[in-house]
């Protein structure tokens, strides 16, 4: 009896002991998750990890849309969560993280889609978005002058923004506009800013009024408020372009082309190597096409329903010389 009691006792001290050191991710979306793939992805991505450790446990937190309280809000939750490491994503929080993280000089944190080096306790992967931009603006392009159906003789092209940040200033705009341009330099990017990244309404309306001016195709970079927009496309027989992940399904007629971040992926990969240890907090890297986290959906049967193959073609000439290093997109400082 007393070696059972004895026993009985090893196993729960050690059992305790191995929950104590089980790793808890915590998940910090500055935003909603539901409507915004990019914010979803990543969630998935630590789903992914926490199943694959026993005992691991996540928490994913929503701070929702009020950018003047995600400070405060990531205060809060790295203060009672206990985190072995925390992940967030978009290019606004690097600069939060750096502020909270003065506070908890002992938490890891990893910030996906954003840009922070030589903070020993951060660690940063910012997507090459020229890229995601010039593929999806040269497609544009192409689809503007080709006569298809839907399309008018303005060598006009729109795009659908939330608001305005560096990255989509100096990374977005630009690579989406320089695709374009490549195709004919005359063509007119027109910018519609819808000031938050929900009100699908609103979006609706801009996207109208787009399309009443001119515009053959849009490129929204509005999160949830999106619907608006390809409601308003199908309505109308007008053209999408999206960023971020698969969304042929929500208008396989009018999404001509998807661009994707393997945000998953990503996610998963950083969360298991600081969970290893292998990490390196302190470093920024940038990450693209020819490291396989960004991808233009090519092979998709509405990519290849949709888009004639010559425009298909050339546009595989593109994404064939980004990957092999021919066309390359110097980030610049942000
Ligand atoms: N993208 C979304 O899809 N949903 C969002 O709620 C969202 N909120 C953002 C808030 C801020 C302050 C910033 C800088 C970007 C946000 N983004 C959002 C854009 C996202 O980080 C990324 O740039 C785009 O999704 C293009 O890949």
């Amino acid at each position: 009896m007393r070696r059972f009691l004895i026993s009985l006792v090893l196993v729960i001290l050690a059992t305790t002991a191995l929950w104590a050191q089980a790793p808890r991710i915590g998940v910090f979306i500055p935003g909603v998750r539901e409507g915004s793939p990019i914010y979803d992805t990543m969630a998935k991505g630590a789903e992914r990890i926490t199943a694959e450790i026993p005992g691991a446990s996540l928490k994913i937190y929503e701070a929702g849309f009020n950018q003047a309280e995600w400070e405060e809000k990531l205060t809060s939750f790295v203060a009672a969560g206990k985190f072995t490491v925390v992940i967030t994503s978009n290019p606004s929080m690097p600069e939060l993280v750096n502020n909270v993280s003065k506070s908890f000089p002992a938490q890891k944190f990893i910030c996906l889609d954003g840009y922070l080096s030589g903070n020993p306790r951060v660690y940063s992967a910012l997507y090459n978005q020229l890229e995601q931009g010039y593929v999806s603006g040269y497609l544009s392009g192409l689809v503007s002058i080709s006569g298809m159906k839907g399309t008018n003789r303005d060598k006009k092209v729109g795009m659908i923004i939330g608001q305005n940040y560096p990255v989509m200033d100096k990374m977005i705009i630009p690579g989406f506009s320089s695709g374009l341009k490549a195709i004919d330099p005359s063509f007119q990017l027109d910018i519609r800013v819808l000031g938050n990244w929900f009100d699908a309404a609103k979006a609706a309306d801009l996207s109208r009024s787009l399309y009443a001016s001119g515009a053959d195709i849009i490129l929204p970079i509005c999160g949830s408020a999106s619907q608006g927009v390809v409601k308003v496309a199908q309505e109308l027989g007008k053209y999408l372009v999206f960023f971020d992940d698969n969304e042929f399904s929500r208008a396989p007629d009018n999404i001509l082309g998807c661009a994707v971040l393997h945000q998953e992926d990503l996610a998963y990969r950083s969360l298991k190597a600081a969970l290893d240890g292998t990490l390196p907090f302190g470093k920024a890297d940038i990450v693209g096409m020819k490291e396989g986290y960004i991808e233009f959906l090519d092979t998709n049967p509405s990519y290849i329903k949709n888009v004639p193959a010559s425009i298909r073609k050339k546009v595989d000439a593109v994404i064939q010389s980004i990957k092999t290093g021919k066309l390359t997109f110097q980030v610049p400082s942000l």
